[in-house]
């Protein structure tokens, strides 16, 4: 322990619960894609608002940078240290940045049900807070497939979307309310527990919901609670062609009405993928692209049934899959959320989660294959996403860790269609240096100018979000 930081932090949290080995540091320096490498200086784990301010006063008196790392499932570097300075000792040298683990933060108080709210630990998962609500009748707005690891701060750090924000929208309309620590030490505490309507100044739990952990650490959040209908179906809608499923869409909308809760593309290939890698079932063999529905309400499956039934015929639509029970519900959504780790077994991805204007989905959708064949011709490419918000998957197999050349190109195409490089997993360090793609200069210097505000030192998330230098 030559290093001064390190008896400064186990004072606050015991010897336990301060990482140094690199054995045990090693599962917290690369992220889950295993493409983002890096090496910490330690990785500490508080268990209380108070040890995380202590921790952070700690850093900042021994010049320590702090990465915020939650259910470590973000998919774009944004929770893992930077490599060590001396390069050739990346994988077991000291690094420069403290990992700040969330998940002991775990804390779940009781449900409140006359404001259908509940204040949770930043570093609770999914999984559990939606255990915890699921008795009094009640669930979170926001689903995705990584629900058991991923934790609630860091979906408020993304400002994670998931496969519901067609009918809840994404993490920000989630959050009622946060309690944060800023990099100095510093509590916000009038936020957790404020009255559903504020107009008393900057709304700054707005502000942090996306941070990606570098304007403050999240440490409590209180989140909005939905009441879920009782009857749900699945419908699996094969379509001839890009163009038949983005036709698809406003039908769909017209059809299913309030009673939408789920409005997700896959394309042939990454069906077979899925199939073929994880034994799941093929329901429309043969479509060129699925649109999956989920179609929820409270009167029976009838109604929604009909719903569906309304959609038969448009041009290009070939087949409709539909699961009532669970069982089939879940066959039909492994297709869909299975693809991720479908694709892992292809090797290193390259993750872009990019959004455009529904009128330009099926461009991006017919031009991203060609956009990365240009600077990467021996790339393997697959696209899904959250069709009903533009959202796009780009996964690109093949490149190296650090050849980003594919990652420019799409992200470029994606800035001319006039859409976002980042949908719902953050800029991380995978895109820092492509966010004029989406960008004005303005909003950049007015996000500098922000960052300098509450972290001026920069300890919060280095080269995460914005690049280090302008
Ligand atoms: C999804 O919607 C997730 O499947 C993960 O956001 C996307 O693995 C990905 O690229
Ligand atoms: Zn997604």
């Amino acid at each position: 322990m030559d290093d001064p930081l390190l008896p400064a932090l186990r004072d606050v949290v015991g010897t336990a619960h301060l990482l140094v080995d690199p054995d045990l540091r090693a599962p917290h320096e690369v992220d889950w894609t295993g493409r983002f490498r890096g090496s910490a200086r330690a990785v500490v784990r508080p268990a209380s608002t108070e040890q995380v301010a202590a921790v952070l006063r700690a850093c900042a008196e021994h010049t320590a940078t702090v990465v915020v790392q939650g259910g470590n499932t973000g998919l774009v570097g944004g929770g893992v240290p930077r490599p060590a300075p001396d390069a050739d000792d990346a994988h077991h040298g000291v690094g420069r940045d403290v990992v700040l683990l969330t998940t002991r933060l775990d804390r779940l108080d009781d449900v409140d049900e006359a404001s259908g709210s509940v204040a949770v630990g930043a570093g609770a998962t999914l999984a559990a807070v939606r255990a915890h609500v699921a008795p009094h009748g009640l669930d979170v707005g926001v689903d995705l497939a990584s629900r058991d690891s991923a934790t609630i701060g860091g979906m408020v750090a993304t400002d994670a979307g998931g496969t519901r924000v067609v009918a809840h929208g994404p993490m920000h309309d989630q959050v009622l309310g946060l309690e944060a620590v800023l990099a100095d030490g510093r509590v916000l505490t009038s936020w957790l527990d404020a009255a559903v309507k504020d107009t008393a100044g900057y709304a700054l739990p707005r502000l942090l919901v996306g941070s990606e952990g570098t304007l403050a650490v999240v440490t409590r959040v209180r989140l909005r609670l939905r009441r879920p209908p009782t009857d749900r179906v699945v419908a699996v809608l094969g379509c001839r062609d890009v163009a038949a499923a983005v036709g698809l869409l406003a039908p769909v909308r017209r059809a299913a009405g309030t009673a939408l809760q789920a409005c997700e593309l896959v394309l042939r290939a990454g069906i077979d993928l899925v199939v073929g890698t994880t034994g799941a079932t093929d329901p429309v063999p043969g479509a060129g692209v699925a649109l999956l529905l989920e179609l929820a309400g409270d009167d029976g499956p009838e109604p929604l049934l009909a719903r569906l039934a309304a959609l038969d015929g448009p041009p290009g639509l070939e087949a409709i899959v539909v699961g009532a029970d669970e069982g089939d519900r879940r066959r039909l959504w492994a297709v869909r959320e299975r693809h991720t780790e479908a694709v892992a077994t292809l090797g290193v991805p390259h993750k872009l989660d990019v959004a455009v204007p529904l009128v330009r989905l099926a461009e991006l959708l017919e031009r991203v294959g060609p956009a990365v064949a240009a600077v990467a011709p021996d790339a393997t490419v697959h696209l899904w996403g959250h069709a009903a918000e533009g959202n796009v998957h780009v996964n690109v197999v093949g490149p190296a860790a650090d050849d980003d050349a594919a990652d420019d190109a799409v992200l470029a195409l994606v800035g001319r269609l006039g859409g976002t490089i980042s949908a719902e997993h953050g800029v991380g360090r995978a895109k820092v240096d492509h966010l004029h793609h989406t960008r004005d200069a303005a909003s950049i210097a007015v996000m500098r100018a922000v960052k300098q505000a509450l972290d001026p030192d920069g300890r919060l998330g280095p080269g995460v979000l914005l690049a280090d230098s302008p």
